[in-house]
């Protein structure tokens, strides 16, 4: 029996309309949250997934104080930046899109973003916290399979989950989350170095592609039954489309289909999931700001 195709952009849309309703309320209080998504260059993956948290603030009815720099800005016009939007009272979350130009040092940007307003939840202390279980920012795109993963009804408690990729951004916070007390997924993480990679995924019962290598999933490394979080998004050069490439994931999506018990598709599958998490984590900051407000009167 082919697997159930997970629908993250049904999922994400719901959760959007949540974020909308919650926002709606806090405006009614007095507050409007809002996100600077700060785009350094014109990278177009990255101008295609700015634009579209951009589309998620204005549908869930935040303010968008998005700022586009020039490839050519520097380091320090850029950490000025963030200090001026980190001073700003009326600014609730901070994103710095990734990657930068190559001249920015990406680390200490990361590092001046305040981490009371840094919602990608980057910020070491953000990180830390995560780690030892404290509250945090969860980085959106780990965040976002965890709500799959719920939403699909995915038992982790006592399951075998196996990542493959172990980036800051989403491997490494997921394989930790995974592994908290509330998931109690047993994890492993797969990188380049991992040998007989077939052999550890096929015992996956949750089986996690982030390495951004297309196709690298083929439907023999795929345990019968597993759900297959498809992270990677992979831009493939096309001639037939009109962008001139199409989406792909890191997973064999027709030979996996054939095996697994639940998948991810890409397009529309973790990916609107990252924008949609970013909505919460914005909401969550300003309510942060509005608690904060509250105590200090
Ligand atoms: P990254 O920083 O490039 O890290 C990739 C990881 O995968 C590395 O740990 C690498 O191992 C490992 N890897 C690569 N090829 C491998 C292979 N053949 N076998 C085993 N391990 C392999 O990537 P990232 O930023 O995490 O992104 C991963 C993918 O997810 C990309 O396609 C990206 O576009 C996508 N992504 C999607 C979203 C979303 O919202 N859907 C968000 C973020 C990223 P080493 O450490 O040994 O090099
Ligand atoms: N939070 N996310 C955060 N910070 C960063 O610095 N790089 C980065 C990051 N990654 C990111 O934004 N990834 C991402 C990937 C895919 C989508 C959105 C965000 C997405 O919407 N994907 C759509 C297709 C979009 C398209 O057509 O290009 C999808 O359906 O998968």
């Amino acid at each position: 029996m082919a697997a159930t195709i997970i629908n993250g952009y049904e999922i994400a849309a719901k959760i959007r309309s949540r974020t909308a309703e919650e926002t709606l309320k806090l405006k009614e209080a007095g507050i409007e949250p809002c996100l600077a998504v700060i785009l350094v260059g014109d990278n177009p993956a990255s101008v295609s997934y700015v634009t579209g948290k951009q589309k998620a603030l204005a549908e869930v009815g935040m303010k968008d104080r998005s700022i586009h720099l020039k490839e050519e800005t520097t380091e320090e016009e850029l950490l000025e930046l963030i200090r001026t939007l980190n001073e700003d009272s009326t600014v609730h979350g901070i994103l710095v899109q990734l990657p930068l130009p190559r001249h920015i040092n990406g680390e200490k940007v990361i590092m001046a973003i305040s981490p009371e307003k840094d919602v990608d939840g980057f910020h070491p202390v953000n990180m830390g916290n995560l780690i030892i279980g404290r509250k945090a920012f969860l980085p959106c795109t780990p965040h976002g399979v965890l709500v799959l993963l719920e939403e699909t009804g995915v038992e982790t408690d006592g399951a075998r989950a196996v990542i493959v990729g172990r980036s800051n951004i989403v491997g490494k916070p997921l394989a930790i989350l995974l592994t908290r007390k509330e998931y109690n997924a047993t994890v492993t993480i797969c990188h380049t170095g991992t040998k007989k990679l077939k052999e550890i995924t096929r015992q996956a019962d949750i089986l996690i592609a982030a390495a951004g290598s297309p196709g690298m999933i083929t439907g023999d490394m795929i345990k019968p039954g597993a759900a297959v979080i498809d992270v990677g998004v992979n831009r493939i050069p096309d001639s037939t489309k009109k962008s001139g490439f199409r989406l792909t994931g890191d997973v064999k999506f027709e030979e996996a289909l054939e095996v697994a018990g639940c998948i991810t598709p890409v397009p529309k599958g973790v990916g609107p999931m990252t924008i949609a998490m970013l909505m919460v984590n914005t909401l969550e900051s300003a309510l942060n700001f509005k608690n904060k407000a509250n105590r200090q009167k």
